[in-house]
Formats: structure tokens, C-alpha cells, sequence
């Protein structure tokens, strides 16, 4: 079934689990380092720049949000993690505030995890990924900012990716991604039609 993105729009933020709704749909978290580029490839995703605020600072999504598809379909931004320049306290918080969500959510069946293709697979990732390999979510791998890097470095960081996470679990798909170039956004597309959204 093809999902169409064109008219999502943002529904709520929260700042703790303490605020999760009961939603009998269905949601697919984007997740990755500070300034990885979630929030961007939510707006790729829906053609539309404003929805998700985006920063060159890292460290601007701090809060849960999430936004409505359709009646049973959301995506959501998490807070990125990682970022060096926040205090230890913030950090574990924002750290806890995503695992908890990870941990608690039924309906959530699928995380988009964002890597800058030139810092790919660092310690944070990979603990999300063997994760949600465990909670068995469905997950990609999204190489972004491609548009910053040449289009032999693209193939070997692929490569090199791809042979880690097949030794991982063969279901995860990686791709090359830019929010910029609009590169890869239709096999992410392509990907979350198979995910069965929308039945
Ligand atoms: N060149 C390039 N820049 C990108 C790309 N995707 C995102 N950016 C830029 O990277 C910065 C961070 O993007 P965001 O989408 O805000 O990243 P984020 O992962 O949501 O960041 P946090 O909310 O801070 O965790 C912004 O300045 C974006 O314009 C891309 O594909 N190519
Ligand atoms: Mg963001």
C-alpha cells in the first residue's frame, strides 16, 4: 500500500513517557545523533520544510514530537543523542526519555535511524540498533548528507555498513541519504510500503 506524507502535520509534543496517549495506530520513530538530520528527513518525507524544526546547532529536538499521516499513522521525532556539548545530567535525561518511549511503546513498529554517513555506526547507534532488534522493530539505516562526501566514499561507507549490519540481522536495509539532494527518499518510501502501515 502506497502512504502518502502530503498533508501531515504536527500533532504534540511531550516531554516525558508520562504524557503518551492510547494510539491504536501505528508509529515509526526517527532516531540518531544530534544533527544527524531526523527532523529533516521527516520534511523530505512530507515535502514540506516547515514542519519539523531543523537546526544547524545540534541538540534542537529535545522534546518528543510527533506528527500525524493519517488518522492511524504518525511519525515521530526523537531527541537526538550524543551530543558532547550538553551537561552529563541532560544528556542521561534525554538518553532515558528515549529508551522509555522505545521501551513502552506497542504501536511503535519501526525506527529510521539517521547517521551522518561520515560518522556512521558510533557506540549510541548500535545500542539503539541491537534494541530494537531485541523489542523486534523493524529498523533502516539512512547514510545522510551523501551530498557531502564523493560518490566513492558513498560506496565504500555502504559497503563497509551493509557487511556489519548483515552480520547483525539480514531484514535491516541500508541506504544511502541526502535531505538536501533529496537522495534515497524514495526507497525510504519504498521501504515503509512494505512495512504495513496502512493495510
Ligand atoms: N548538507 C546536508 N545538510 C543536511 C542534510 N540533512 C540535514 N542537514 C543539515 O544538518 C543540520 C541538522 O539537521 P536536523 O534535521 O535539524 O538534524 P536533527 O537530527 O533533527 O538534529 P537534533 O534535533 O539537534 O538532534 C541542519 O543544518 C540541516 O540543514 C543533508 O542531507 N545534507
Ligand atoms: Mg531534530
Amino acid at each position: 500500500m502506497k502512504i502518502k506524507y502530503d498533508s501531515t502535520f504536527f500533532l504534540k509534543s511531550i516531554s516525558s513517557v508520562s504524557g503518551l496517549d492510547d494510539f491504536n495506530g501505528i508509529e515509526i520513530a526517527f532516531c540518531g545523533r544530534s544533527n544527524s538530520g531526523k527532523s529533516s528527513a521527516i520534511n523530505c518525507l512530507a515535502n514540506n520544510k516547515k514542519l519539523s524544526r531543523t537546526s544547524k546547532f545540534p541538540g534542537r529536538t529535545k522534546l518528543i514530537n510527533f506528527f500525524e499521516v493519517s488518522k492511524n499513522f504518525r511519525l515521530v521525532d526523537l531527541p537526538g543523542y550524543g551530543f558532547s556539548k550538553l551537561s552529563k545530567l541532560i544528556k542521561k535525561k534525554l538518553e532515558l526519555l528515549i529508551y522509555n518511549y522505545l521501551d513502552n511503546r506497542k504501536c511503535l513498529i519501526g525506527l529510521v535511524v539517521l547517521m551522518d554517513i561520515r560518522n556512521p555506526l558510533e557506540t549510541l547507534d548500535q545500542k539503539i540498533i541491537f534494541f530494537s532488534i531485541k523489542r523486534k522493530i523493524k529498523v533502516i539505516i539512512l547514510l545522510n548528507k551523501s551530498d557531502k562526501v564523493s560518490k566513492n566514499f558513498q560506496k565504500k561507507q555502504l559497503l563497509t555498513i551493509k557487511n556489519y549490519i548483515y552480520n547483525i540481522s539480514k531484514f535491516i536495509k541500508v541506504y544511502i541519504f541526502s535531505s538536501l539532494k533529496k537522495i534515497g527518499v524514495i526507497n525510504l518510501k519504498n521501504e515503509l510500503n512494505t512495512w504495513n502501515i496502512i493495510k
